[in-house]
């Protein structure tokens, strides 16, 4: 493989040198700007007949080393990783070859990479992407992206009396706030009937945290630590409108803790679960975030920490792996104010490019 890095002005120009040095078929490997304005490329081509060599088959043994149990299975979860991280290679490799062809789509590559958008859905954004009305890429960009990201309506609209969300996540990531800021929402600003459980009895200091929101809003507030008593709870606050419900954070890795999660919910089996997750968590972490509380069946995403970061990515990522829709964002510590229903507009608005930069994508 030649790889070569040239500089220029502009974009435009680098890609044109490119060009020249590789031909129409280079790979784009790396864009970047630089301090005097101008941007640099990173390319390669592979020259004909510069193949790897292909390496023998391993030998029988080590296919039947009689691995099994744990140690298969994360070797397995380790093969499954490298081969999707490899798939996804290919795939932005391909994507930037493409802009061999069409060097005004670089900027928004280098835009949606920056949001930390999965290589593979920037290739399924940019794919065909033509402007429209005079007015560049960037309108058919937000309209590409609107499609992706899948929103549901809040709880407050269900028919379901009462209706039950069970919040389920990491530890750490809002959770208890977020109960605490839709019980608000529902109870002093919709006037509805709200119940609050907590099924977090793994410290003291987590019961009495629902306890005071409880109180302050004069919330019928229930403790249950075994699935007989979230059952019986749910049954005693069976008149209210909406029942939220607090659980201990888990560790995704700590497959034991899930399961004793999983044994309490079970006494609540007409409640449905919501997955919190902080935005700021990087995009692979919150991959495997999905992967381990897919258990718990989740009916839609709860994103928290909005203010706390600038790169919204992985958010389309986990809407677009996982196929569950965004319900609720939380954009501050503040109970009951900093939250919202999502709406794709504003999730949108959050991945496009700033409108103060909007011309460096014309
Ligand atoms: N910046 C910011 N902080 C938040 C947000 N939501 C919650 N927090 C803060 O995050 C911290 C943890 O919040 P909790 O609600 O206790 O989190 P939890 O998921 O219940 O935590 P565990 O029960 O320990 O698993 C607190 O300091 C909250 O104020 C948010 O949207 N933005
Ligand atoms: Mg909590």
């Amino acid at each position: 493989m030649r790889v070569i890095r040239v500089t220029a002005e502009d974009m435009n120009r680098a890609m044109r040198k490119v060009r020249e040095t590789l031909g129409d078929d280079a790979i784009i490997l790396a864009t970047g700007k630089l301090p005097d304005g101008g941007v640099e490329i990173t390319a390669a081509i592979d020259p004909p007949g510069d193949k790897p060599e292909s390496k023998p088959p391993p030998p029988e043994s080590a296919l039947n080393s009689g691995l099994s149990g744990p140690v298969l299975d994360e070797l397995t979860r380790k093969v499954e990783g490298l081969s999707q991280m490899l798939g996804r290679h290919v795939i932005a490799a391909e994507a930037a070859g493409n802009f061999a062809a069409r060097p005004e789509l670089l900027p928004i590559y280098d835009h949606l990479k920056r949001q930390e958008v999965d290589p593979a859905i920037i290739a399924q954004l940019l794919d065909g992407l033509r402007p429209s009305g005079g007015r560049g890429l960037l309108p058919r960009l937000a309209i590409r992206l609107k499609k992706m990201l899948k929103v549901s309506p809040g709880l407050h609209y269900s028919q379901r009396r009462p209706d039950i969300w069970t919040l389920v996540g990491p530890t750490g990531v809002g959770k208890t706030t977020t109960v605490a800021k839709l019980a608000a929402l529902c109870a002093l600003k919709l006037g509805m009937k709200v119940g609050l459980v907590t099924l977090d009895t793994f410290r003291i200091a987590a019961t009495e945290q629902i306890k005071v929101y409880g109180r302050i809003m004069d919330l019928p507030t229930c403790v249950a630590s075994n699935a007989g008593e979230f059952s019986e709870v749910l049954n005693n606050l069976r008149e209210q409108d909406i029942i939220l419900v607090d659980t201990v954070g888990r560790s995704p890795k700590d497959q034991d803790n899930m399961a004793d999660l999983e044994a309490i919910l079970a006494g609540g089996a007409q409640a449905t679960c919501h997955l919190v997750m902080a935005c700021p968590t990087r995009d692979r972490d919150q991959q495997e975030v999905v992967r381990s509380f897919g258990r718990f069946k989740p009916k839609t995403l709860i994103y928290t920490k909005l203010d706390e970061t600038s790169v919204f990515g992985p958010i389309l990522n986990q809407v677009v792996r996982s196929g569950l829709p965004v319900s609720y964002v939380t954009l501050g510590q503040k109970v009951p104010d900093d939250l919202e229903e999502a709406n794709r507009e504003m999730l949108v608005k959050r991945l496009m490019p700033p409108r103060e930069e909007e011309q460096e994508y014309l």
